[in-house]
């Protein structure tokens, strides 16, 4: 057991499911709160300066009269690689776009080599550190995908790295697979049967060793048209796999609308997506897991989450924490450009961050929010309330973080 009190403000959406529309920014803001955690689970939230019926001489924390949420989700990272790719930012600068790299073989296709070529324990070591800076950031839960081996071998590898990954560390994962996140070299010139390829032998082995509980695909102008990526999500989906997809990041060719047509539970990214594809993912109940980190590193313009929220599209921010477009697994960031990038109200990146977040990757009946049952997945912040958060950058705002009832950081 564990008493958390003098809680300055308690902020957190409340409910399962993802908000949308005005319920985003519906937030209960308790005053002088306490939270009592029982087998790591909260089993009573007080306020006003009352206290919870407990027996004496259990655990306490004193939160010092600072803010407490939810504990962070990201739900959109590719937590698992070989390398980096500083290079690429020189070839940025002299006018190269992502695009261009990636079609020259670098981008995606530099780091499937660098990933082929690294131990399992490797990849494991190095992901294992990005988890130990998530934690301290602030994030409880993330979603993570495969898609830097575009072959049988190394898409496994990935995949049993984060579920090993998942077994060892506090922090939860939920894999995705993303087998279709570039054309594989041995396949190049012919995206068709690559396609058949991560459809016919990828996907089943991946399903049959249990390894993801997401598909993704890139669906991206010279990456997955969307006949290309409508094969791979319908071959997912009679495997059972919740539908994720990379729509409209540099062009919209149709992402946001197949994401509608075959009933995703995220589409993500949709820098470029404009009012069909917007209307698409309102009428499917989509949620649009928006990355301002990436448009912030590639200097493209923000997505529009002013007008996502207003159709009644849920939104969610996450990181894309990955070696090319993202290099920070900074979630903390993603809240301030929600606010200055997007012109997001706090309460609503708030919910962006912690509830729509584990909606989007299935957990929202155990986190994503601070309520009774819920998991004791929570963070003190070093700040007075949660627009704090939203306008002090660069530093790390974490007071301590409990997970599933234990104390952290
Ligand atoms: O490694 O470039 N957009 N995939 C689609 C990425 C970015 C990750 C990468
Ligand atoms: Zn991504």
């Amino acid at each position: 057991m564990l008493l958390i009190k003098n809680i300055g403000l308690l902020q957190t959406s409340v409910g399962t499911g993802c908000a949308r529309g005005i319920a985003q920014r519906e937030n209960l803001k308790l005053r002088n709160a306490a939270i009592l955690i029982e087998r790591g689970k909260i089993s009573e939230i007080t306020s006003d300066g009352v206290l919870p019926a407990c027996p004496r001489g259990i655990a306490e924390l004193d939160a010092k009269g600072l803010l407490v949420t939810p504990g962070l989700v990201d739900s959109h990272t590719h937590l698992v690689f070989g390398g980096w790719r500083q290079h690429e930012v020189q070839l940025k600068l002299k006018g190269a776009s992502y695009l261009e790299i990636l079609r020259a073989g670098g981008g995606i296709l530099d780091t499937v080599r660098k990933t082929r070529a690294a131990t399992e324990e490797e990849l494991y070591n190095k992901s294992l550190r990005f988890l130990d800076e998530m934690l301290a950031l602030g994030v409880t839960s993330v979603e993570a995908k495969s898609g830097y081996g575009l072959d049988l071998e190394t898409e496994l590898k990935q995949l049993r790295v984060l579920k090993a990954l998942n077994q060892d560390h506090k922090v939860d994962i939920v894999s995705t697979f993303m087998g279709a996140h570039a054309v594989a070299d041995e396949y190049a010139g012919n995206g068709n049967a690559y396609i058949d390829f991560v459809c016919e032998t990828v996907l089943p082995a991946v399903c049959e060793q249990g390894l993801a509980s997401c598909c993704d695909v890139f669906c991206e102008d010279s990456v997955f048209n969307v006949e290309q990526s409508r094969k791979v999500l319908n071959c997912a989906k009679e495997h059972g796999l919740k539908l994720k997809i990379h729509a409209d990041e540099i062009h919209a060719i149709g992402g946001a609308e197949l994401a509608g047509e075959v009933g995703a539970i995220s589409a993500e990214h949709l820098i470029a997506t404009e009012e069909a594809g917007m209307a698409a993912l309102a009428k499917a109940g989509t949620v649009a897991v928006l990355l301002p980190q990436t448009s912030f590193y590639l200097a493209k313009q923000y997505a529009k989450a002013k007008r996502m929220i207003e159709l009644g599209i849920p939104v969610a921010l996450a990181s894309d924490f990955n070696p090319g477009s993202c290099p920070s697994l900074n979630l903390q960031f993603a809240v301030n450009l929600g606010y200055l990038g997007y012109g997001l109200q706090p309460e609503e990146i708030l919910t962006a961050v912690t509830r729509n977040a584990a909606y989007a990757i299935g957990l929202d009946k155990s986190v994503g929010t601070l309520e009774k049952g819920k998991q004791a997945d929570i963070v003190i912040w070093d700040a007075p309330d949660f627009e704090m958060l939203c306008y002090r950058f660069g530093s790390n705002q974490v007071h301590s973080v409990i997970k599933k009832g234990e104390i952290v950081v």
